[in-house]
Parts: structure tokens; sequence; C-alpha cells
């Protein structure tokens, strides 16, 4: 029996990079997981795939975020998912993962286009989907947003989108307060530089130079990520609750 068998979770950003490794894992704990994507069926499918080889259950469920009607897409073919499955359209676990990423601007070129992407997919999306949440994640639930270390690390290239990040913490903050008394906990997880299966992780001089920003001299595996949130949406973090969980491998340590 895994720490999370009998729960049910969403999580966004699924089909690649660090959101298809905590669906796994959160997968290989039980969960019946719902595996979000925007753009890319194949990988979602991939992703459900893997879940389902491991002994799992999971379903993949489509939705562009950061457009008008984004979120009711989501919950419509979330909880459809759901229904199927359990007879029921609540659940237990949110993980905020899905993000637009710059490959980085000059302050002095963001436009405000680049900006307002950022902003609606990093923060908008999230605010809602959490607003929406609220109706049908159970008492007891486990919901975590996922930051950057870039809001404590600064890289001016990143601006905008650390900003975006920083609205990210401000959720979390503050739902925590909001929900304490339902038992549901809100937490931050920040990752650094980690592989996300992109190609630029494949060229070994740039994975030198990045490697070089950790305590551990190593960029993250999306499966380190993916253990610290799979700690924040367990049982055993109940007594955690707006906190700030460092995932950088000791990026901001200095
Ligand atoms: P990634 O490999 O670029 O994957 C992004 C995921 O989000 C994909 O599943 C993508 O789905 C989905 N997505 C992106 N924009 C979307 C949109 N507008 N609508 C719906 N889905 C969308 O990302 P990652 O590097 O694993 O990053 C995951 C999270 O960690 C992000 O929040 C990121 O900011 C954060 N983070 C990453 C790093 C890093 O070094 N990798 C460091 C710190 C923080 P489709 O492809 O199917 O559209
Ligand atoms: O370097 C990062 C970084 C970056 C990038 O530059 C490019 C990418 C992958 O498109 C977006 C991105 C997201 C990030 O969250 C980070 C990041 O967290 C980071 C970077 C460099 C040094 C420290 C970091 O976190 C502490």
């Amino acid at each position: 029996m895994g720490t999370l068998s009998n729960k049910s979770a969403l999580v966004t950003g699924a089909s690649r990079g660090i959101g298809r490794a905590i669906a796994v894992r959160l997968g290989r704990e039980g969960a019946l997981v719902g595996v979000h994507y925007g753009e890319n069926e194949i990988a979602a499918k991939e992703t459900v795939a893997r879940i389902e080889s491991d002994g799992g259950s999971a379903f993949a469920v489509r939705a562009r975020l950061g457009v008008p009607g984004d979120v009711h897409e989501l919950f419509r073919a979330f909880e459809s998912g759901l229904k199927e499955r359990t007879g029921e359209s609540t659940f237990d676990i949110l993980v905020n993962n899905a993000g637009a990423t710059s490959l980085g601007t000059s302050p002095e070129d963001v436009t405000p286009e680049e900006f307002d992407e950022l902003f609606a997919v990093n923060a908008k999306a999230p605010f809602f989907i959490v607003q929406r949440a609220l109706t049908t994640i159970r008492d007891g639930g486990r919901i975590v947003n996922i930051s950057s270390g870039l809001t404590r690390f600064a890289q001016a290239d990143q601006v905008a989108y650390a900003m975006s990040k920083g609205a990210v913490e401000q959720l979390s903050l503050h739902f925590a307060r909001h929900l304490a008394p339902r038992g549901i906990t809100v937490n931050s997880v920040a990752p650094g530089i980690t592989n996300n299966g992109q190609p630029v992780f494949d060229i070994p001089e740039a994975v030198a130079q990045m490697a070089e920003v950790s305590a551990f001299k190593k960029v993250g595996d999306a499966e380190d990520v993916a253990a610290v949130v799979a700690f924040a949406a367990s049982p055993d973090a109940r007594w955690v609750t707006g906190a700030f969980l460092d995932a950088t491998g000791g990026t901001l340590l200095g």
C-alpha cells in the first residue's frame, strides 16, 4: 500500500519534465492521477502509460491555460475522468506545476505581451485553479504550487518570470491561512535548474556551466523535485503549511 492509496490528484503540466516526474511519483504512491497537458497529447499519454506500467491509474486531461475558459475546461475534463473511475468528482491533491518559461530577455526588452503571457499561465491560472478546486477538494487535502529558486536568486534576464513566481508564493501563503480550518495544506516547492528533457541538457558544456550554481555541483533531476512534492502531498506533511520548500540542491546557500 502506497502513502497515497485511495487518493486522487491533479498535476498540471504533466506531459513532460518536472510535472511528468511528479505524476509518475504520485501514481507510484497509489494515487489516481489526472495528467494535465496543454498541447502535447502524445507526451501526456506516455505519462499515463508509465503510471499504468508501474501498476497505477491515471488519465489525461487537456486544457490550454492562460486563455478565457481555461479553468472551466480543465475541471470539466478532470471531474469527468474522476467520476468515470471513482463515481465521485472530489479529489485530494492539486499540484500547480504547468508553467510558461522564458529563455531570458534583458529587462530593457521585455514586452507587455511576454509579461502578460507569463502572468496568465504562471500566476492567474493557478489562482483560479485553486479557487475552483475549493468546491471539490476534500478536507485534509494538499495543494502544492511550483515556484522557482529565482524568487530568491537574482537573474535580471528572468525578472518577469521571477515576478510571476513571486505571485505563486503569495498564493500559497494566503490560501494556507484560509484553508487551514479544513485541514488543507498549501505549500510552494521551488526547483532550481532541473533537467526537464529539453535539448540543452544533452550538451555537456552547458550542463557543466548550469551545475556550477548548485551546492552539489549538479543540475537537478525532475525526480529530485518530485520527491519533495511527494512529501508535501503526503499525510506526513500535515504540520507544514504556507511553507517555501527549497528544491534547488542548495543553489540559494550562496
Ligand atoms: P516543461 O518541461 O517546459 O513542461 C511544461 C509543462 O507545462 C508541459 O506539460 C506543458 O504542456 C505545460 N504547459 C506549459 N504552458 C501551458 C499552457 N499555457 N497551458 C497548458 N499547459 C501548459 O516545464 P518544466 O521545466 O518541467 O517546469 C515545470 C515547472 O517547474 C514550471 O512551473 C517551471 O516554471 C518550474 N521550474 C522549472 C525549472 C527548470 O529548470 N526546469 C526550474 C525552476 C522552476 P504541453 O507541452 O502539453 O502544452
Ligand atoms: O536558469 C535558471 C532558470 C531558468 C532558465 O534560465 C531558463 C528556463 C529553463 O527556460 C527557465 C528557467 C526557470 C528557472 O526556474 C530557473 C531557475 O530556477 C534558476 C536558474 C538559474 C539559476 C538558479 C535558478 O534557480 C535558483
